[in-house]
C-alpha cells in the first residue's frame, strides 16, 4: 500500500515542459540557449532512446553556437515517442549514471516529432525544405531493408516492395530518404547530406548503396543523382543506452522535481567519430567533441567488433545462464574472463588503429560493461541477432579463418545465438526471440529435435546471415557444433567455464 502523501506528492509534481522549467531542480543542467530563437537543420529518423542520449546531447551543447541546427525528430513505428514528449516541448532528462551516482540535464535541441505513419507528407515537407542540411537516422540494423549478408538493398522486403509500388507515401526509412531526394531535387533545393547513426559495418557506404539503388529501381536518373549529389558521411556512434523503465521514470521525476514521461538513462561515456563530408554543410561538431576523420571505418570495425561483439556474446551466453543485466554476467568471474581473453587474443589481432591503444580500450569496455547502475537487459541485446550477428562477430571469424588462427570464442558467441532462438530457455521456459526471421530460426530449431550438428547446419542455412562460405567452412561449423553440444549439455555456465579453463 503507497503511504498517502506520496500519492499526494506525485498528483502535485508538475509535468516538464518551457512553462515549468522555473520549478526545475536546481542542480539539473538545462539548456543554455533561448529555445525559441533555434531553427532545425536536421531532420532525424527514429528518434529512439539511442538518438536522444547521444546525438540530441551533442546538438544541445552546439545550439549556443549553431542555433540554426536543431532537430527534428520522427519515429517510424510508434507513436509513443511524440506522444511523450510533445506535451513536455520535446524536453526530457538524460540521466548519467554511474557507481558514483547519477547526473541530469534536460535536453532542449528536439523542437518537434512527427509520427511517419500518420504524417508522412508533412515529414517529407520539413525534410525537403531548404533549412534542412542533414537527415541523420537510427533505425536500427533491420530499418535499412538490407541483407545483412551482403549489405545490398533487400528488393523482396515488403517495405521495399510497397515503396517501389507507392513512392509518395513510403513506409522504410530508405524509401523516405529517397522520396525526400526527389522532391528536393525537383524543387531546385541543394542536396542534404544521409547520416547513419546505425551500428552497421561502413554506414556510409553501405545506406549510399540501398539509399542509390532504391532511387535506380524508381528511375535510373533518380539512381544518377543520387551517386553524384548525395554525400552519405560514415559515422561510429557509442554510447550505451538502454531502455527506460518505469522505476528510471519514477527516480528521474524525484531527482528533476518534474514529472518526464520518457527520461533517458546512460552511462558517462560517449563518443562520435564522423567523416568529414558534407559538401552542403555542417554545422561546428568539432567544438562539442565529436572526432572528424577522414576514414571512419577502423573505428566502426574497431568498434563493432569489440563493444558489440562482446556486447551480444554477453547477451546470448548471460541471458542462458539466467541473467538479466550485462552489469550480473560481468560479476561472474569465467564470463568476465571470457569477453575480456575474446577481446585480447581474437578480435584485436584483427584491428588495425595506429595509435589508438586498443588494450585500454579493452579495459574500458569491461568497466562499461560492469556498470551496475545501468541495467541493461541482456534480452534487449540479443534481439535481432541475424542482423547483428555478421558485423559483430562473423567478419572478425572470416578474418581469423583466413589468417588461419583459433576461433574458440568468438564462435561460442556465435552457438549461444542458435541455442538461444529456438526460443526455450535451460529451464524449458519459452524465450521471447525478437528478430525479423524469428519464426524462420524457431522452425530450423524445431525440425533439429536440439541435436546439435542438425540444429547447427540448419543455422547455417541462414545465408542472410553466415553468406555462402562459412556455412561451408568446416572448422566453423566444427566449432559451434561443438560449442552448441555443450550449451545444450552442460548450459552456458558450465561450457564458458570450461571454455575458459581450456584455454588458459
Ligand atoms: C547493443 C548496442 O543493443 C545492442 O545491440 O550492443 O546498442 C550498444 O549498447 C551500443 O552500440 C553502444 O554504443
Amino acid at each position: 500500500m503507497v503511504p498517502l502523501f506520496v500519492w499526494g506528492k506525485y498528483l502535485a509534481m508538475l509535468r516538464l515542459s518551457t512553462a515549468n522549467l522555473h520549478a526545475l531542480a536546481p542542480q539539473v543542467a538545462q539548456p543554455a540557449y533561448d529555445r525559441s530563437a533555434i531553427s532545425p537543420g536536421i531532420v532525424h529518423l527514429g528518434i529512439g532512446a539511442f538518438h536522444r542520449a547521444h546525438m540530441a546531447v551533442y546538438v544541445q551543447h552546439l545550439l549556443p553556437k549553431a542555433p540554426n541546427w536543431a532537430i527534428v525528430g520522427a519515429s517510424l513505428r510508434r507513436p509513443d515517442t511524440k506522444e511523450a514528449l510533445t506535451p513536455q516541448d520535446g524536453l526530457y532528462t538524460v540521466a548519467v549514471r554511474d557507481a558514483s551516482g547519477t547526473k541530469c540535464e534536460v535536453i532542449g535541441s528536439i523542437v518537434g516529432i512527427l509520427d511517419a505513419n500518420q504524417e508522412r507528407v508533412r515529414l517529407l515537407e520539413v525534410m525537403s525544405h531548404p533549412a534542412i542540411g542533414i537527415i541523420s537516422l537510427t533505425v536500427t540494423e533491420k530499418g535499412y531493408c538490407h541483407d545483412p549478408a551482403t549489405g545490398e538493398l533487400d528488393e523482396k522486403h515488403p517495405d521495399i516492395v510497397h515503396d517501389l509500388a507507392d513512392p509518395e507515401n513510403p513506409v522504410s526509412a530508405p524509401g523516405l530518404v529517397v522520396a525526400a531526394i526527389e522532391r528536393r531535387q525537383q524543387a531546385g533545393v541543394s542536396p542534404f547530406a544521409v547520416m547513419s547513426c546505425d551500428n552497421l559495418p561502413s554506414n556510409g557506404k553501405t545506406v549510399a548503396r540501398i539509399v542509390g539503388r532504391l532511387a535506380e529501381l524508381r528511375s535510373p536518373q533518380l539512381g544518377a543523382y543520387v551517386r553524384e549529389h548525395i554525400a552519405f558521411p560514415s559515422t561510429m556512434v557509442d554510447r550505451i543506452a538502454p531502455a527506460t523503465t518505469d522505476a528510471d521514470r519514477e527516480a528521474i521525476g524525484e531527482m528533476i522535481g518534474l514529472e518526464d514521461a520518457w527520461p533517458i538513462m546512460t552511462e558517462p561515456f560517449t563518443q562520435w567519430v564522423v567523416e568529414d563530408h558534407f559538401p552542403s554543410g555542417r554545422p561546428p561538431f568539432e567544438e562539442v567533441g565529436v572526432e572528424l576523420v577522414r576514414d571512419v571505418e577502423p573505428y566502426e570495425r574497431m568498434k563493432l567488433r569489440m563493444l558489440n561483439g562482446a556486447h551480444s556474446s554477453l547477451a546470448y551466453l548471460g541471458y542462458l545462464a539466467g541473467h538479466e543485466y550485462v552489469s550480473q554476467v560481468m560479476e561472474e568471474p569465467e564470463f568476465a574472463r571470457l569477453v575480456r581473453d575474446l577481446m585480447t587474443f581474437e578480435v584485436i589481432p584483427t584491428l588495425h588503429l595506429p595509435g589508438v591503444d586498443l588494450i585500454k580500450y579493452r579495459d574500458q569496455l569491461l568497466a562499461r560493461f560492469s556498470n551496475p547502475a545501468l541495467k541493461h537487459r541482456t534480452w534487449q541485446i540479443a534481439m535481432d541477432g541475424t542482423q547483428k550477428l555478421p558485423q559483430r562477430l562473423l567478419g572478425t571469424i572470416r578474418d581469423r579463418l583466413q589468417a588461419r588462427e583459433p576461433i574458440t570464442r568468438l564462435a561460442l558467441g556465435v552457438a549461444a545465438w542458435m541455442r538461444y532462438v529456438t526460443g526455450i530457455d535451460e529451464y524449458g521456459q519459452p524465450i521471447d526471440v525478437k528478430d525479423p526471421l524469428a519464426k524462420r530460426l524457431r522452425a530450423i530449431a524445431d525440425a533439429s529435435h536440439n541435436e546439435p550438428i542438425r540444429l547447427a547446419v540448419g543455422m547455417l542455412t541462414v545465408s542472410e546471415v553466415f553468406g555462402t562460405d562459412l556455412a561451408s567452412n568446416e572448422e566453423f561449423r566444427e566449432t559451434v557444433t561443438a560449442h552448441l553440444k555443450s550449451l545444450l549439455e552442460n548450459g552456458s555456465a558450465a561450457t564458458v567455464a570450461a571454455v575458459v579453463r581450456s584455454l588458459r
